[in-house]
């Protein structure tokens, strides 16, 4: 048995005033707070009643909190009363959660589903199906090939494909003197894309600007894009929530399907299930045959093994049993009507309110714009007026999240925008 003065004998150098290692990481410098998730931080800090966060994209109902949809709490319910296990998921996650999520996609007479040529995995939310995206194709492609985000576009896309080792550039997409589509901007940027490179596409309602091509538009890109051999990559982290139609808003990624383009597409249901935090989402890659898809899947999984291992169960279980279920699943059609109708009443509200306030400007972008944000065209000192002297939290380059408005906020919102925009 081991005493006291054994220890002393086996462990010579221990004593309470032994000096710490200097340390490892002393030259570490401060990382910049994240441009959008930091804002809630210093929202919360702020003292202001009369304090208003724009910042973060995350659905609000009319009371400002935080909604779980009627169809996920009863979906909850019912997983309940089932009394499941919490053993691993596959690696790739939980089948009949990622075959529904492709299906809602793509359609239930997809040809590619029907050919069984997608490799489709669940994996973390939006941003971690785009992390093994960008990884799998960094896989193979790394250091030959670019990929051209649109300019602007969500922040966390440049990181996520550098961190896969591939070269980051941008295509023209917006155009601040219309504060629309940079349309012929966009076709020239593609044009002159190097073969083969990624084009990375927002499916519906483009973040940060609100401003999604039309069926024409989509269908010049996919032509533009075919004939220069550049491949798709869509991120959908807003299907159904941007009109509140499925149908609707998967437009974009069926006319690349049916057009015959092959590419990765990234799902989320952080927004549409309001399941931020479970983190549920899809990556499918659209291959040219069953046996193809099959090889890719079983290198995706080398990616996700070795990463997290495999996917966490509860918020895939939640949309499967939506998504398994005929009353839940139009239980859940009407949640999204309530989000997206709530959200384009809020546009109207607040363009309205800014033009009775008597505004010179045209704010009619506010509601031609779709989605949760509106990029409303305020300058850096602008927003920086707004944050500063009236407390309403919004990114640096005037994006606002609509679904942070409410009936009790929005006439604060549109006087605080005017007050810093007139004269
Ligand atoms: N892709 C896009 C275009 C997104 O907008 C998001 C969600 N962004 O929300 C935060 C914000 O901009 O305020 C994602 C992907 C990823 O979403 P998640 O990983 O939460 O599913």
């Amino acid at each position: 048995m081991l005493k006291t003065s054994n220890l002393v004998f086996l462990y010579p150098r221990i004593s309470l005033d032994y000096p710490r290692h200097k340390s490892w990481f002393a030259d570490v410098k401060m990382a910049p707070p994240d441009a959008i998730l930091g804002l809630t931080e210093a929202f919360l800090s702020d003292k202001n009643p009369k304090k208003v966060n724009l910042g973060v994209g995350a659905y609000r109902d009319d009371g400002n909190k935080p909604w779980v949809l009627p169809s996920v709490r009863e979906a909850e319910k019912r997983i309940a009363s089932k009394n499941m296990n919490h053993e691993y998921a596959p690696i790739n996650g939980l089948a009949e959660f990622y075959n529904k999520s492709v299906e809602l996609a793509l359609g239930k007479d997809s040809e590619i589903l029907k050919d069984k040529r997608n490799s489709t995995s669940q994996c973390l939310s939006g941003t971690g199906s785009l992390r093994i995206g960008a990884a799998f194709l960094g896989l193979f492609w790394k250091g030959e090939r670019l990929v051209h985000l649109p300019n602007p576009t969500w922040p966390n896309h440049r990181p996520i494909f550098m961190h896969s080792g591939l070269k980051v550039a941008t295509y023209n997409y917006y155009d601040p003197k219309t504060l629309g589509l940079n349309e012929q901007g966009l076709y020239e940027s593609l044009c002159k894309s190097p073969e083969k490179s990624i084009v990375l596409l927002h499916a519906c309602a483009h973040n940060p600007t609100g401003v999604d091509p039309k069926k024409e538009q989509w269908l010049e890109i996919s032509r533009i894009m075919k004939s220069r051999n550049l491949y798709p990559f869509f991120d959908m982290a807003y299907l159904g929530f941007a009109s509140g139609d499925i149908d609707k808003d998967a437009e974009a990624v069926r006319i690349f399907a049916s057009e015959g383009h092959e590419f990765c597409l990234a799902q989320s249901f952080a927004k549409n299930m309001g399941l931020y935090g479970e983190r549920v989402g899809t990556l499918t890659i659209v291959c040219s045959t069953k046996d193809e898809a099959e090889r890719v899947t079983s290198n995706v999984k080398t990616i996700i093994r070795p990463m997290y291992s495999s996917p966490p169960v509860y918020g895939a279980r939640i949309a499967t049993e939506i998504f398994g279920d005929n009353e839940l699943y139009c239980m859940w059609l009407e949640d999204l009507q309530t989000m997206a109708n709530r959200t384009i009443n809020m546009r109207n509200q607040l363009m309205e309110k800014l033009v009775a306030l008597g505004s010179k400007r045209s704010w009619e972008h506010i509601t031609n714009q779709i989605g949760m944000f509106c990029y409303t065209g305020l300058n850096p000192e602008q927003v920086e007026r707004l944050t500063k002297e009236f407390s309403i939290y919004l990114t640096k380059d005037g994006r606002i999240a609509v679904v942070g408005l409410s009936t009790k906020n929005v006439t604060y919102v549109a006087e605080s925008i005017h007050a810093v925009t007139k004269g």
